[in-house]
């Protein structure tokens, strides 16, 4: 691995929240804010569906295949954790990476199916590197749902969104995690500002902290 000469390493940043909060949007322009001001910064997404288990996923979200509830969670975070070598070579090379969705997201989504604890969700993803901040857009159901039809992917439905929502919303009072509530509905600009000026803060502060594991 090259050497970071700074000593400083990358921050971890993930975005999460509903579907249509606009993440991807926002993910975009963050990273091309800060490559342009001179930071090494790089773009990640989960899932990632490029790769072996990456394609199980995709054909299972495009309703293609069913898989069964356990199983697809278990496949999520196996995405999750074979991307784990390469987030902590970046982060140690002095790379910012932001991430379009994280392991909240996969607990988040599987705990809203019936019969499934966020304490059994959170397992699989437990060790995975800690992010250092973790900005959440907030949108309500409804005001996504303005923004246009969902799509016809598996979990594109108001009723299961606001479930998701609920168990984001149990994920947040977690004290040990550098959550922050961003408001969605913002226009794009106004949101962008804000993200950035969290995220810079957080790039500065995190100097040479080794890197946690999540959950534990
Ligand atoms: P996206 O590519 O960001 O549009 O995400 C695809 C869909 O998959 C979206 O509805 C959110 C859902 N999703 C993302 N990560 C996970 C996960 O780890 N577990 C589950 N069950 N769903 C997830
Ligand atoms: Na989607
Ligand atoms: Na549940």
């Amino acid at each position: 691995a090259r050497v970071n000469m700074s000593g400083r390493r990358g921050a971890l940043i993930v975005l999460e929240g509903v579907d249509r909060a606009g993440k991807t949007t926002q993910c975009r322009k963050l990273l091309d804010a800060l490559q342009r001001e001179g930071h090494r910064a790089e773009l990640l997404r989960f899932p990632d569906r490029g790769t072996a288990i990456g394609q199980l996923i995709n054909s299972y979200l495009e309703k293609k295949s069913n898989l069964e509830d356990h199983t697809v969670h278990l496949l999520f975070a196996a995405n999750r954790w074979e991307r784990v070598p390469l987030i902590k070579e970046k982060l140690q090379q002095g790379i910012t990476l932001i991430v379009d969705r994280y392991a909240f997201s996969g607990v988040a989504f599987t705990s809203a199916k019936p019969e499934f604890t966020l304490t059994w969700c959170k397992q699989p993803d437990v060790g995975i590197p800690k992010p250092d901040l973790i900005l959440f857009l907030q949108l309500s159901p409804s005001d996504a749902m303005k923004r246009g039809d969902f799509g016809n992917e598996r979990y594109e439905n108001r009723h299961f969104q606001e479930q998701v929502l609920r168990q984001f919303n149990e994920l947040m009072q977690d004290e040990n995690l550098n959550w922050k509530v961003m408001d969605a509905s913002q226009c794009i600009d106004d949101l962008h500002q804000e993200i950035k000026s969290h995220t810079e803060k957080v790039m500065e502060q995190v100097g040479d902290n080794p890197i946690r594991d999540l959950w534990r």
